[in-house]
């Protein structure tokens, strides 16, 4: 497609209209805010979430009417920055949000904070203040904001820097795996520059190279898998590319396998796949966890809630496999063997010097372990009153078996979480949990980004009430955007996680219960398809009927707030 771009400036008193033919002339004058639209879409940009002001409409407007770009304009900017958080996430691409200059830049720090935290390569193109002006109502510092999060700041405050700050730019990004805010003044965005051939970061970049432990690290790992009697394999979102390799070291081990949350799946199917770790893991794969005595970490940083506080495994007991250890994590050195190495190559290199040696005892029977996990439930906790309302563990069982195994899914922070996080049978490029920074509100701005990355594949959200009122405004983005998400409220009337923290402090918790209202009319206040849940043999037909339908739909589940979530519970116990 030709690439004709109109531009208008002005000539003494006139009014002059130029046309440019990018094709015939590369090196014409474009105004800055059309020239670095361009160098996004020359990165390959194509789909962008923002809202608009004088900062940063321009430039939209521009992107937006490139070749093959969607943008998706928001109802708050910190659902443009989740949203381009969970699309990065699920595409394995650069997000990219924008938001204008003062009141919309310091709306995304929290999300701003949790792409840090969640090594998120984002760019935010955010306009700033004009720099001609003596004034200027929303002037603010921008950058100690953004700093302070933890993301980059980059201003370009000349037309001569706009292009190779855009590049920096999406190299950081790229590269460190980070946020990155990029402040233009909306006056400089006015002038006019030469549109000349931007150099995309990628043809920068270099191909990150692929590192196999050494022949003796790789002996000495072999050796304490040698001594070692029973090995649990965790894998997190480094070791996608090994999953086959951490398979036949589970094989030749007799060992189990685990994968951190964000993972959820990544063995699916495997006769030794027990399911999720950490302190959301099933009662089982903690059984087996409390009998293993060596840990074979690959891919994951090690966060304490893949340890679940140390309680399923101790530092010693863990060998650290990954290409970007950080060797303190979370308070605490995480491993007492720290393997700096591509996944795939260090794991097969294990296998192969292990050849036939294995665990000094290998009786262990992990597949039967792993059918109870497939079998049992995941929390066997029983409680003597009668619940007030529905156990969110049965409904939770209860929607794995009506929601087809290939749709999405996406969990969130919040007490609810946990129930969320029972389901089986499914991949782990179909699931996607974002919880670094822990900020409940995230839920409809996740599910709306992934669901911009896979539009033809159903999403569902599961949300708990608060989080879910929270960012409330972006169901009119979602049904405005065609998009098709089932979005399942865990509605326990409360910000549950508080009530049962302060009902065991034995404080008041009229600030954490709100009651329920009624969700699926504000659902279909927006244009959803809206349902109030109060049995679970509701949800069957529920499931056929958003599956026909084209649209989204809300199902409000009224749970009891009285089933706690081991991980509360314990939590609890503890802080007696
Ligand atoms: C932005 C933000 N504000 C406050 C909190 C504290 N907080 C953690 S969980 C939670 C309750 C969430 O309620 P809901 O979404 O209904 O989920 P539930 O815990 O009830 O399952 C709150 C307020 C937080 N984590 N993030
Ligand atoms: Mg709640």
């Amino acid at each position: 497609m030709q690439a004709v771009v109109k531009n208008k400036y002005e000539k003494g008193t006139q009014q002059v209209w130029i046309l440019l033919d990018k094709r015939r002339s590369a090196l014409a004058e474009a105004k800055v805010y059309q020239v670095a639209a361009n160098a996004f879409h020359a990165e390959g940009v194509r789909t962008i979430f923002g809202l608009t002001g004088d900062g940063n409409m321009h430039w939209e407007a521009a992107l937006a009417a490139l070749p093959d770009v969607r943008s998706f304009h928001v109802r708050h900017e910190h659902a443009a920055c989740a949203m381009a958080t969970a699309y990065a996430q699920a595409s394995g691409d650069v997000g990219v949000a924008s938001v204008t200059c003062g009141p919309g830049l310091t709306q995304i720090m929290t999300a701003l904070a949790t792409a840090v935290q969640a090594k998120i390569p984002m760019v935010v193109f955010a306009g700033e203040a004009p720099i001609n002006a003596t004034w200027y109502n929303q002037y603010i510092d921008q950058a100690p904001l953004v700093t302070g999060t933890g993301a980059v700041y980059i201003a370009a405050r000349s037309k001569k820097v706009v292009l190779s700050s855009i590049q920096e730019a999406f190299i950081i990004a790229r590269s460190r795996r980070i946020p990155v805010v990029l402040g233009l003044p909306l006056d400089m965005q006015q002038e006019f520059l030469a549109d000349t051939d931007y150099v995309p970061s990628l043809d920068v970049l270099p191909e990150a190279p692929a590192f196999s432990p050494s022949a003796e690290l790789t002996r000495k790992i072999v050796e304490r898998i040698s001594n070692a009697r029973r090995v649990m394999i965790i894998a997190g979102r480094g070791a996608l590319g090994a999953v086959e390799a951490c398979q036949r070291l589970a094989e030749v081990t007799d060992g189990g396998l685990t994968a951190t949350l964000p993972v959820r799946g990544i063995f699916d199917g495997h006769p030794r796949d027990l399911g999720i770790t950490g302190g959301f893991a099933h009662e089982v794969t903690r059984e087996a966890f409390s009998q293993a005595d060596l840990i074979v970490a690959v891919g994951t940083s090690l966060t304490r809630h893949t340890s679940d506080l140390n309680i399923l495994f101790q530092p010693e007991q863990v060998i650290q496999i990954d290409n970007n250890p950080q060797f303190f994590r979370h308070g605490q050195v995480p491993a007492s063997l720290h393997v700096i190495a591509d996944a795939r190559l260090a794991v097969e290199a294990i296998c192969a010097q292990l050849g036939g040696k294995r665990p000094s005892s290998s009786e262990w029977d992990i597949p039967a372990f792993a059918r109870r996990v497939l079998t049992e439930p995941a929390d066997t906790a029983e409680y003597d009153e009668p619940l007030n309302a529905l156990d969110p563990r049965l409904v939770a069982s209860r929607l794995d078996a009506v929601l087809p195994k290939d749709w999405a899914m996406v969990s969130v922070a919040g007490h609810q979480s946990y129930f969320a996080s029972h389901f089986y049978g499914r991949k782990a490029n179909d699931f996607l949990a974002i919880r670094e920074f822990g900020a409940i509100g995230n839920g409809l701005s996740y599910a709306i980004g992934r669901a911009a990355y896979r539009p033809n594949q159903p999403v569902v959200l599961f949300e708990g009430d608060g989080g879910f009122l929270m960012h409330i405004q972006e169901l009119e983005t979602l049904v405005r955007s065609g998009l098709k998400i089932l979005i399942i409220i865990f509605n326990d009337g409360a910000y549950g996680s508080e009530i049962h923290k302060l009902r065991a402090d034995g404080v008041s918790e009229h600030g954490a219960v709100f009651g329920f209202g009624n969700l699926a009319a504000i659902a279909r206040g927006f244009g959803l398809d809206g349902h109030t849940v109060t049995d679970s043999a509701q949800l069957a037909e529920l499931a056929r009927s958003f599956e026909q339908g084209t649209g989204s739909a809300l199902w409000d589940i009224r749970i009891s707030d009285q089933v706690m979530a081991p991980t509360m519970r314990r939590q609890t116990k503890r802080s007696k």
